[in-house]
């Protein structure tokens, strides 16, 4: 009788449906059971669901271009619908040229000025929420704070910040499939699009701010005067929506593992390391795209020219042979290595100040509050590209209140 070799294994998995986000831990944990690269036949797409694999790929950025983009539409074969990130979406040499320029920015001496600023609008805007007792801790703290202090570092004005979560929502909308919530968001972009790009022009930029230094680095001939303006859309881009997302599901998980905010509450210069073992257990970027520019192959599974594979973070962050209790949040386990900034040399260039922003707000809230209980539906944002909520209602008991 013949075999078949069947060199991969077909999934109708659809990461991007709205039901699937709720909880995909289930089917990464199943994908990550039959192979190291899965087809995903509704979107002819590859997947990769383990770290091992995940980790090689972002490690090769030869044969795992990001010219191709960074979701689900392959530039490669179609139009993408913003002009194309000059530091996501493209490869070295010219990612070498405009990372420096981010990295530099970005850099630890430069978070050291900023911490004790996004220290005490922290504490200010917690002091406010803990008084009240009960809040929404998505609409009135993680999209708040972010909101109040990046901008702010950038050199952007007060002016229309709401703009900014309509901006990232497009963003990560974009990332998906044009779906109906992709179309709803875009009948706004004429507008929101002209927003951006005015915030971006260096007589918006404030001296001294992070937005002002690109421009410097535009005067030394790093990059050019255009290429300044787009990387300051591209910390807008990357840098809001991104640790909204992130701070929103560190609370949420926070909350819903009562013995974990314990142990944070007892020892609040734990709020790092819990900010980011809540990035391994339910990580807000959960996924990325890179495209092959030729044929190459994952694991000894031949792909293709210019296809798309889709890196599971999430689903590496989870893997049995990496992790000990996987689908355990443990806030004093070590998590250095997760995958929820990336790796390699697209890793995320902003980390620290999402670090500051998220330590930041977990330290101040675990400084007063003994436990946080969720009294209503936490309800998931509709975006494609984010793991987030978009209502988290809570209320908080003071260490007070407690004694
Ligand atoms: C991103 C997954 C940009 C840009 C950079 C990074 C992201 C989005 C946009 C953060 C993707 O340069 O425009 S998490």
């Amino acid at each position: 009788m013949a075999t078949h070799a069947l060199d991969h294994v077909r999934s109708d998995f659809d990461p991007f449906d709205a039901n699937t986000r709720r909880d995909p831990y289930l089917t990464y944990q199943r994908l990550r059971g039959v192979g190291p690269v899965v087809r995903l036949t509704k979107y002819d797409i590859w997947a990769v669901p383990r770290y091992a694999e995940i980790k090689a790929v972002f490690a090769d950025h030869t044969n795992f271009s990001n010219a191709g983009g960074s979701g689900v539409v392959n530039y490669f074969k179609q139009a993408p619908w913003r002009p194309p990130s000059i530091i996501l979406e493209v490869d070295p040499p010219m990612h070498t040229r405009t990372r420096k320029v981010l990295a530099r920015v970005l850099s630890p001496g430069a978070m050291r000025l900023l911490a004790d600023e996004f220290k005490r609008k922290a504490v200010t805007l917690i002091d406010e929420l803990v008084d009240k007792g009960s809040f929404d801790a998505i609409r009135d703290l993680a999209e708040v704070f972010p909101i109040s202090v990046f901008p702010d570092a950038l050199g952007i004005d007060q002016e229309g910040r709401e703009n900014f979560l309509t901006y990232g929502a497009m963003v990560f909308a974009g990332f998906g499939p044009e779906n109906g919530y992709f179309r709803e968001l875009m009948k706004q972009a004429p507008r929101v699009l002209a927003w951006i790009e005015a915030k971006c022009r260096r007589e918006a930029l404030a001296p001294g701010s992070f937005g002002a230094q690109v421009y410097e680095a535009a005067d030394a001939g790093e990059i050019t005067l255009e290429e300044a303006a787009l990387l300051v859309r591209s910390l807008l881009s990357a840098g809001l929506d991104t640790t909204i997302s992130a701070i929103g599901m560190a609370l949420y998980n926070l909350a819903r593992h009562p013995k974990q905010w314990a142990i944070l509450a007892a020892d609040p210069t734990l709020a790092r390391s819990a900010f980011d073992e809540t990035l391994r257990y339910d990580s807000s970027a959960p996924y990325v795209f890179r495209t092959t520019p030729h044929e190459t192959e994952i694991a000894g599974v031949r792909i293709g020219r210019h296809e798309k594979v889709l890196l599971l973070v999430a689903s590496g962050n989870r893997d049995e042979t990496r992790w000990e209790r996987p689908d355990e949040l443990d806030i004093t386990r070590r998590v250095a290595g997760h995958l929820g900034f990336g790796t390699g040399i697209h890793g995320c260039v902003g980390q620290m100040v999402s670090r500051l922003e998220a330590e930041a707000v977990l330290a101040a809230l675990a400084a007063r509050v003994a436990s946080i209980e969720i009294t209503g539906d936490a309800i998931y944002r509709d975006s494609s590209g984010l793991r987030a909520l978009s209502s988290l209602p809570v209320r908080v008991t003071t260490k007070q209140e407690r004694r």
